[in-house]
């Protein structure tokens, strides 16, 4: 009787931890991450970014001020931001490892400078 007890008790906890359990937003094609940036001279806020590998990205970045750009050469990605509009990118990065980002439009005089980094874990 006691054991009965026991694996109702253990069955019931399996259940909760099942409900309980982190799932994937449905309704959005499937994007599981969503990650918002914004663009500012000569910035990125925040300037890394952390995503899970083979599981798709909604990427959202807003320019505050002027005109920007991100770039993800290593991803193909090169949108341009215009002046206090946001983008939506989205793509699935395949691989891990960390990936640069750069503003290419020219912004000012900090432009160059203006980095971050995509880690892919
Ligand atoms: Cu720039």
């Amino acid at each position: 009787m006691k054991s009965m007890f026991i694996i109702g008790l253990l069955l019931a906890s399996v259940l909760l931890l099942v409900a309980c359990a982190p799932r994937a937003q449905a309704g959005d094609g499937g994007i599981v991450q969503e990650v918002r940036v914004t663009a500012r001279q000569f910035q990125y806020s925040p300037a890394r970014v952390v995503v899970r590998a083979t599981q798709p990205v909604k990427l959202v970045v807003t320019s505050a001020d002027v005109d920007h750009n991100i770039g993800i050469p290593d991803l193909y990605i090169d949108q341009r931001i215009e002046s206090g509009n946001t983008v939506t990118l989205k793509f699935t990065p395949k691989a891990k490892g960390e990936y640069k980002f750069y503003c290419l439009t020219p912004c000012g005089m900090g432009h160059d400078g203006m980095v971050g980094t995509l880690v892919v874990e």
